[in-house]
């Protein structure tokens, strides 16, 4: 049975959709003792009952940067609370669930003082059906321990220490990988209701053939197994809506909850600039009836209904590309984070929707989700906007090999490719980014994860951003396209950009002689201060940047007219906050765009680069 909780909360004529999001009230436990209040019980009452001092903390957000004091830096655990109401309408033939789009990193739940849910990994998506804990005649509590700890077994990994200061001992989270580790409720909290029985879950698979004829395969599970439930389905009715809402294609099964709708002159979903009308959605309405216990009436009576948005494309691959509707893809991009002043990590519609309008104005095609996965919301705009997403899990610069960290890192992977196997926009799952891959273990343990997630790809080639070299990597060899990392004319040989085009067209060709796979570029840049001006270039210089950039696409253009050679992905979109190094000024700086969105000099060359591709293409 699938994992509850990764079908995206809509709301129907059967279901109700109400936000939790809002102002919570939070309160940090000590970071010597982490797990105080799970003995103390601090879930039973409220939380003001500790006499401890609450704080007014928005969700989503992440809670590290809203204040002025030392909770920025705070190891171990925080306690949220809020109180709501429901309507009494819910309490009759309706499930009511509670869903948190994503915790970072650990989360444990409960809904008036009982054990409701807990989650362990950050970014990804979990729920609890909450119908027995509700007062329906009075308020309503939730409480939420967070706990941001990374350990040797926490995906991505990290290590707490402790630190003697002038005020005694305290712990402190130590992790490879830059990016700071905001934590809290960094995604929006939802209740909806469901019919008692109800669809739990829907998996499609789209193709297209070349004669233009589509194809849906699609797949459901009900949920209706509650106990004394005996209502059983008469049938379920497929419909696809094209965009002006006229049905293209449907489907009446009975008592089966699977079938393939075909299309004569599908409209296929294109990625950005492929086409004049990138990604054409349609929407795939289910309504499952049961039969009406209405005497008049032998008509069948509406039990559930939910609409996905799907876009019918194919995709495919070979040695030498990844196509989209058998075109052969050359994928211009970025990584990015998930990232902002204040809000931390915390989704923000304002900001996605200037990010994809700066995606568009700067004609990138594509995105990987260094290093975790984003906002089921983000994974809309894409499927809209036609960006195609290299997918990526958590699991940033693993280090040590280990049979729980095995396990915990296909879960993640599993979770993930469950959450966003529907989407047109998905090109790609990666594995991992930058993992210690050259150490021993390696091998054994990434035969085990790539096989694994072969078996789950739902229809989707397997990568990674490796930053060892062909020679000393053991995880290369298990992918199907293998994209690289490496700082050129930044971390080895800064300030010298004339060495750029030999380095990366060697290595480039390098990896493809020896694994003989499609090969990506999945990070290049140098840290650039916004205003800071050299000439000739030095390096932090907006002119170091576009001089490091320009010779990086002399590169490229040699590598395209290898055919295999088939993306380019810059870092970083824009400018990201670290933890505090002697190598990073305010964070990190390789961003085209500042963390505010606006652009740096190099912004105007890529998007000369990126439009000219697009033509060529
Ligand atoms: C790479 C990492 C990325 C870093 C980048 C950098 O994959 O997360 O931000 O280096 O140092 O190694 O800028």
């Amino acid at each position: 049975a699938p994992t509850r909780g990764l079908l995206y909360p809509r709301d129907s004529e059967t279901r109700e959709v109400r936000s939790l999001d809002g102002m919570w009230g939070l309160m940090k436990s000590s970071p010597e003792d982490p797990l105080e209040g799970i003995r103390e019980k601090w879930f039973l009452n409220t939380l003001r009952q500790t006499g401890r001092e609450i704080i007014a903390m928005p969700v989503p957000a992440s809670y590290n940067d809203i204040t002025t004091d030392d909770l920025r830096d705070h190891v171990g655990t925080v306690w949220y609370e809020r109180t709501f109401f429901v309507p009494r309408s819910w309490r009759v033939n309706q499930r009511t669930w509670l869903r948190f789009s994503s915790v970072h990193y650990s989360a444990v739940v409960w809904v008036n003082g009982q054990n409701a849910t807990s989650h362990s990994i950050g970014h990804l998506p979990f729920e609890a059906e909450i119908s027995r804990l509700l007062n329906f005649d009075a308020e309503n509590r939730i409480t939420v321990m967070c706990d941001n700890r990374l350990g040797n077994r926490t995906i991505p990994q990290g290590s707490v220490y402790e630190a003697t200061t002038d005020y005694g001992p305290v712990p402190v989270q130590g992790y490879t990988f830059d990016f700071f580790n905001y934590a809290g409720i960094h995604r929006s909290v939802h209740l909806y209701t469901t019919p008692l029985l109800h669809i739990s879950d829907i998996e499609i698979t789209t193709k297209l053939t070349t004669e233009g004829l589509g194809r849906i395969d699609y797949l459901l599970w009900l949920d209706g197994s509650q106990e004394g439930l005996r209502i059983q389905p008469t049938h379920l009715l497929v419909q696809l809506r094209d965009r002006d809402g006229e049905v293209a294609a449907q489907q009446i099964n009975k008592a089966v909850y699977h079938g393939s709708l075909l299309l004569p002159n599908a409209k296929p979903w294109w990625p950005y600039l492929m086409h004049p009308d990138p990604g054409y959605l349609y929407e795939l309405q289910f309504e499952l009836f049961v039969a009406s216990n209405e005497e008049e009436t032998d008509a069948d009576a509406l039990q559930d209904a939910y609409r996905l948005p799907v876009g019918i494309r194919s995709l495919s691959w070979s040695n030498d590309s990844l196509l989209i509707n058998g075109k052969p893809l050359y994928l211009r991009g970025f990584g990015r984070h998930e990232d902002s002043d204040i809000r931390g990590k915390g989704l923000d519609n304002a900001l996605l929707a200037r990010d994809f309008s700066l995606l568009k104005w700067i004609g990138a095609n594509a995105y990987r989700t260094s290093h975790y996965p984003y906002s089921e919301e983000s994974m809309q705009f894409a499927d809209q906007h036609g960006i195609m997403i290299v997918d990526e899990c958590p699991a940033v610069n693993i280090d040590i090999f280990e049979p729980q960290l095995l396990e915990q890192h296909m879960s993640s992977l599993e979770q993930l490719i469950h959450r966003d196997r529907n989407h047109p926009s998905v090109v790609a799952w990666s594995v991992a980014n930058e993992p210690r891959s050259t150490k021993q273990g390696a091998f054994k343990y990434f035969e085990s994860l790539v096989n694994f997630t072969r078996s789950i790809a739902h229809g989707r080639p397997l990568t990674a951003a490796i930053n060892a070299s062909p020679t000393t990597c053991h995880l290369a060899q298990f992918l199907d396209i293998v994209g690289f990392n490496r700082y050129n004319s930044w971390y080895q040989n800064s300030g010298r950009t004339d060495m750029i085009v030999n380095l990366l067209t060697n290595e480039a060709q390098s990896w493809r002689d020896k694994f003989g796979k499609p090969i990506i570029q999945f990070e290049y840049g140098g840290d650039t201060m916004e205003g800071m001006h050299s000439l000739p270039a030095f390096i932090w210089s907006e002119e170091y940047q576009v001089e490091l950039f320009s010779r990086h696409f002399k590169a490229f253009d040699e590598l395209r007219e290898r055919k295999w050679f088939i993306g380019e992905f810059v870092w970083n979109f824009a400018d990201f906050r670290t933890a505090q190094t002697i190598t990073r000024v305010g964070g990190n700086k390789k961003g085209v765009f500042t963390r505010n969105r606006q652009p740096k000099e190099v912004a105007f060359l890529l998007r000369w680069r990126y439009f000219a591709l697009a033509k060529e293409l």
